[in-house]
Parts: C-alpha cells; sequence; structure tokens
C-alpha cells in the first residue's frame, strides 16, 4: 500500500519547490516597511506589470488583499454588491461589515457568474433612506461555484455596467492564473477593466505566503497604508517575495496539468454509483461533487477516504471538494478514486 498522503483539501496545502526554497535562502532583504526590501519591490513590479496595473502590494494573504480593497474604494455604510457564494462573502468572517463598515449585498449568480441585470436590480436609488452601492466584486475562478471561468465578454460586461453607474469593479482573481490557462488568455485581458485584481501566489502557483494586490498607484497608495493600520506591515519579507517570483514564472505554465487531472478525477466521481457530478463542468482545478445518494454525509465520506490517505472537504452536508495542484498527479488521482469508490459504499453492499 501507498502510504504518502493524496491531499485534496486545496491548493494551498502545495510546499514551496526547491527552486522556490533556493530563491529563499539567497534573497537580497530589507526593512519593507521603510520600502527597502529590493526583492519585494521587484515583487510588486512584476505583479503589477503582469496584471496591466500602475502598481502592486505584497500582502499576507488573499483575505487581507480583498478586505483592503474593499475598505479603500468604499465608505462605511455603503453596500458592496457580490456573487451570494462569493469568498468575500462566505469566507471572511464577515470582515467588510467588521473592519470596513460595509454590507455585502448578495446576487445568486449562475455558477458563480453574474449578468449585468442582476447587478443593476441591486444598486440602490439615491434616496436619503438607502445605503448606497460603493462597490462591485467578482471573482474568478470561481470557488465554491466550483472552479468556473468568467470569461473576458462576461467581465468586460460587467465592469461597463458598473462604470456607466459610477462604481468600481475589484476582482478576486485568487486562481485568476487559473482561469487565464483554462481561457487560453493571459491574466492582463482578464484583469483588464477591473479597477483592483487580487491575486495569490500561494495556492496553485505554490508559493509558501503570500497574495497581490494591484490596481492604479492612487489606490495602492491607500491600500498601502490600512496594510499597516491592520498588522500587515511585514519587514524583511524579501525571503517570501523570492518564492513569489519563483511562482509567477515557472508555476503558470504546470496548471493545465492541474485542470487535466481535475476532469480525470470528475470523469471518474460521475461513474461511481450514488455520486453526482457534471465533470463537463469542470473547467479549472476545483472538483465539487454531491454524495446524498450513497446514503452517507460528506464528513462521514471524508473521514473514510482519510483512513487510506486521501484528504478531501468537506463542503456542507452533502457536497464535498477536491482540489488538484502539483504536489498531487495522476496516479494520486486515481489513488483518490479507488478510495472514493469504497467510501461512497454502504456497509454490506
Ligand atoms: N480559499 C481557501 C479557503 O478559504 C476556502 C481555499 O482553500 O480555497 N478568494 C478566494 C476565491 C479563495 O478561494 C480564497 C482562499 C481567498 C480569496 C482567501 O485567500 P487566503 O486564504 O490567502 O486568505
Amino acid at each position: 500500500m501507498n502510504h504518502t498522503v493524496v491531499d485534496l483539501r486545496s491548493d494551498t496545502v502545495t510546499r514551496p519547490t526547491p527552486a522556490m526554497r533556493r530563491a529563499m535562502a539567497e534573497a537580497e532583504v530589507g526593512d519593507d516597511v521603510y520600502g527597502e526590501d529590493p526583492t519585494v519591490n521587484r515583487l510588486q513590479e512584476r505583479a503589477a506589470e503582469l496584471m496591466g496595473k500602475q502598481a502592486a502590494l505584497f500582502v499576507p494573504s488573499g483575505s487581507m488583499g480583498n478586505l483592503l480593497a474593499i475598505k479603500t474604494w468604499t465608505k462605511p455604510g455603503q453596500e458592496v454588491i457580490c456573487d451570494q457564494r462569493a469568498h468575500v462573502n462566505q469566507y471572511e468572517l464577515a470582515s467588510m461589515s467588521a473592519v470596513a463598515g460595509v454590507m455585502p449585498r448578495p446576487v445568486a449568480g449562475e455558477e458563480g457568474i453574474l449578468q449585468w441585470n442582476q447587478v443593476e436590480a441591486m444598486l440602490r436609488p439615491k434616496m436619503y433612506l438607502y445605503s448606497q452601492t460603493g462597490l462591485v466584486t467578482i471573482e474568478n475562478t470561481h470557488n465554491l461555484a466550483g472552479g468556473t471561468v468568467w470569461e473576458l465578454e462576461q467581465v468586460a460586461h460587467i465592469c461597463a455596467g458598473a462604470h456607466a453607474a459610477g462604481l468600481p469593479v475589484h476582482l478576486d482573481g485568487a486562481r485568476i492564473f487559473n482561469a487565464a490557462v483554462a481561457l487560453g488568455c493571459t491574466v492582463k485581458e482578464l484583469a483588464d477593466g477591473c479597477d483592483s485584481v487580487m491575486f495569490c501566489l500561494s495556492k496553485g502557483l505554490g508559493a509558501p505566503v503570500g497574495s497581490m494586490l494591484a490596481g492604479t498607484k492612487e489606490f495602492i497608495a491607500q491600500a498601502h497604508t490600512t496594510r499597516k493600520m491592520l498588522g500587515g506591515g511585514m519587514r524583511q519579507a524579501g525571503v517570501l517575495a523570492a518564492a513569489g517570483l519563483v511562482a509567477l514564472e515557472e508555476s503558470p505554465r504546470l496548471l493545465a496539468e492541474d485542470h487535466a487531472n481535475a476532469r480525470r478525477l470528475a470523469e471518474g466521481l460521475a461513474k461511481i454509483p450514488g455520486i453526482r457530478i457534471d465533470p463537463r463542468k469542470v473547467q479549472t482545478n476545483i472538483v465539487i461533487f454531491h454524495v446524498e445518494s450513497t446514503g452517507r454525509g460528506a464528513a462521514e465520506i471524508c473521514a473514510a477516504l482519510a483512513e487510506e490517505g486521501v484528504l478531501a472537504s468537506a463542503f456542507g452536508s452533502f457536497a464535498i471538494r477536491m482540489v488538484t495542484h502539483y504536489d498531487v498527479n495522476r496516479a494520486g488521482i486515481d489513488r483518490a478514486l479507488a478510495a472514493m469508490l469504497r467510501a461512497a459504499k454502504l456497509p454490506g453492499n
């Protein structure tokens, strides 16, 4: 039996590559709170260039990047239009309300994709008794919808509508590189039209820590101040940024394999009795499937998988998420499928 763990809980579990570790060990550093870390500065310049924005900021996490964007674009008392299943709405501890003083105004997007008419219907009339809309956020790829991809025209449509209404658009592009690989376009094209974009170095790109926020110089200057206010000013962060620079150059071309593995996983899962998934909907590296017809709950199945060294996340009572990444190869996917076949069977059947 093979005892290495196949960890499909998230692409955040990836460990830095040997090239990243070397770059970290050799990184030139300085105090980034003084703006003197040359490696952080290089990473910020490179991220801005890749996203087609004037400037970028290195932040400890994607959640902080999103919060800084929301806090920079809005005033307390305003609303943020987002998909109902958006990460900013579901998994960021209501930080937009607790810290930025704004309310989410969720829209039920199809597969996480918002249509302009849905957003338009949520805009508040400019009247004394209404909280005003301050921002529209979109998520590409969309995590809870199963790694779905916003196409360029869909992004452009939302941005055009929001801008005509005088609203900025923030893109939660935690996995924007996965979206770009799926569409065969550049991340710059996907960020074009969005006023700010956050993306993660520490997911499929494999860096150990960190995310980037990009936008205009003015926006980033403001977000920089707020990062310090929230305790996110880092000192010799070049050791982390060095891994991020390697991730940006080397990891995007590996993502296509993660997507192929996710598709193989989804197709295999669809053949297991009791499991519900449409493999055609799996566009990137996230596979979400439903297990109610197995007669077992998601937590129970995840526990059975874990016994066999396969880790997955229960998302609610009957949904399970598996995320592919470069630490899991095709053989790992096949092991996960074999374990799943056993876990989905009720004892005695
Ligand atoms: N997502 C994590 C969990 O929080 C669910 C994961 O394992 O997928 N935006 C999106 C779309 C994300 O998926 C995540 C993390 C974030 C933002 C926040 O990034 P971090 O974890 O760096 O704060």
